[in-house]
């Protein structure tokens, strides 16, 4: 069977041991499992920075997975990750055209590391392997990889959401930008939302097409795009939570919360998290249920996240304010509504915390996915399980439905939300949680990479093209296309 290469920008298979930075971010979860069960490589940036770039690849094993790392220059550094990727795509992306840095710089700092990628990777991979790049950082890996003559299969996952198109085209290279996707074989989305947005763009920006195969066709090539939605490794979590630390943790927590309801938040502080809305959602509920003040607490886990980057910097400030502020007003002497944490915790500690607490807010502005809802379910005592609060603008809320949905813009409906879940009872609860579980559990992290994994094999080989049926003439011109990509002349003509 054929190797599987993994990109992604930073390569840190989260160590359960460890309560370090190596273990926040969803997509780390995610590819770690992914890469335990293929038999592959690792690949991206170690997340040091050095004077002067030198493509020197640095091979060890961490956690059963192979991982090769490349150092960076700080100039790119601050081009292509806080640049490009960290003040450009992601605040457009999640819909914060405010935020967003249209800096040229940026644009060419993310070109120049994107290519140092390919030229860094090219001597791993060998002829029967397939490629599966992530996520917004390497958007043009392919296309540089299709330069130096690279024929393989090569797919790409977006963790964010895809946005509408009359976002997309405020970014001044944004046709560039999509072209470079069409190097790609197949293109997986977090949900069918990203998906049609990707394909609005297509049809109406650059006039592209479905063909009857499905497949989209621009720029004189063609790639299939689907909804691949990520999930969580369900059924490890349900045990991680049986486990001493979890067990410890939680034993922690309810003796800290006696005799109040503990409803948690956990996030990487990021102002795409709706953080400060559901703050202040809370402080709505605190106001408008005095009754219920003393018998609520709030564990918002938010550990530091992008610090060199200002919007970042500006919204701690905002969240130490609104939670001084609210502490302020509610507090008691042996009584503080909310208890706020930047420090990360580890995987089963985390568990721990989610069983124990009543409620869960997972209130995102936008989100690609949101793997803490996934979490939360996952952890739950299935005889007393606590009720999520999910906001529609997760991808999550499009399998979730049996979570309390809410608008994250609204305090009240936070607020209402909060009062629902704090006084439902035990047989909703647990009709709910059945539902979500059964979910989270069939659509698990296993589900995604195989299902992703099988729909790149299943991509036409180009360098052997065993498919069945014969061409039709449609198909017989993108044969002869595909030939013409396939030779390394043409695509450095191409280029
Ligand atoms: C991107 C997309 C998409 C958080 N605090 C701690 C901790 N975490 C872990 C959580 C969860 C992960 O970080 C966060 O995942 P999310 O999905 O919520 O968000 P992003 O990091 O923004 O991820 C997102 C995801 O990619 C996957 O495709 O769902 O939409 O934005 O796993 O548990 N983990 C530990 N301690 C903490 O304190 N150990």
């Amino acid at each position: 069977m054929s190797r599987l290469i993994v990109v992604s920008n930073r390569v840190n298979p989260p160590n359960p041991a460890a309560d370090g930075e190596g273990s926040v971010g969803g997509l780390a979860m995610a590819l770690a499992a992914a890469l335990r069960e293929y038999s592959g490589i690792w690949f991206g940036w170690s997340g040091k920075t050095i004077p002067e770039f030198t493509g020197q690849l640095n091979m060890q094993r961490i956690e059963g997975v192979t991982v090769a790392t490349v150092d960076l220059e700080e100039t790119d550094y601050q081009e292509y990750y806080n640049g490009y990727a960290n003040k450009t795509l992601w605040p457009l992306f999640h819909y914060r055209v405010d935020l967003t840095a249209y800096d040229r710089s940026f644009g060419e700092g993310y070109d120049r590391v994107n290519k140092r990628f390919a030229e860094t990777l090219l001597p791993l991979i060998e002829p029967d392997d397939i490629v599966w790049v992530h996520d917004y950082h390497l958007i043009p890996l392919a296309r540089e990889l299709r330069r130096m003559g690279v024929t393989n299969r090569i797919g790409f996952f977006l963790h964010i959401p895809w946005p509408a198109h009359q976002l997309v085209v405020t970014l001044p290279r944004h046709r560039q930008l999509v072209e470079a996707l069409f190097d790609y074989d197949l293109l997986g989305f977090q949900t069918e939302e990203s998906l049609h947005a990707f394909e609005g763009y297509v049809f109406s920006e650059v006039h592209g097409s479905k063909n009857e195969r499905g497949e989209l066709q621009a720029f004189g090539r063609k790639l299939d795009a689907s909804a691949f939605p990520i999930g969580v490794d369900a059924q490890d979590f349900a045990q991680v939570v049986k486990g001493e630390t979890a067990r410890k943790t939680y034993d922690r927590m309810m003796a800290h919360s006696v005799f109040r309801k503990m409803v948690v938040g956990v996030d990487r502080l990021d102002y795409s998290k709706g953080l400060e809305e559901r703050l202040i959602g809370f402080e709505r509920f605190l106001h408008d249920h005095p009754d219920l003040r003393r018998e609520v607490m709030l564990l918002q886990v938010a550990p530091i996240s992008r610090d060199e980057v200002e919007a970042y910097q500006d919204l701690r400030g905002r969240l130490d304010g609104l939670i001084g502020r609210i502490n302020g007003a509610y507090a008691e002497m042996d009584f503080t509504p909310i208890r706020y944490v930047n420090r990360s915790y580890r995987r089963d500690e985390l568990a721990g915390i989610y069983r124990a607490a009543k409620a869960a807010l997972v209130t995102p502005l936008r989100d690609g996915m949101n793997l803490v809802a996934k979490e939360y379910v996952a952890a739950q005592d299935p005889e007393d399980p606590g009720v999520l609060i999910l906001s529609r603008f997760a991808g999550a809320a499009r399998q979730m439905k049996d979570a309390l949905i809410i608008n994250p813009n609204s305090p009240e409906e936070i607020s209402d939300a909060l009062e629902r879940a704090l006084s439902m009872g035990v047989d909703e609860r647990k009709r709910r949680w059945e539902a979500l579980f059964e979910n989270v559990t069939r659509e698990d992290v296993t589900a995604w990479r195989d299902n992703f994994v099988s729909a790149l094999r299943a991509r036409p080989d180009p360098d052997n093209d065993d498919r069945e049926e014969p061409p039709t003439p449609v198909q017989s011109l993108d044969v002869a296309a595909k030939t013409l990509r396939a030779q390394p002349e043409a695509k450095a003509m191409r280029a």
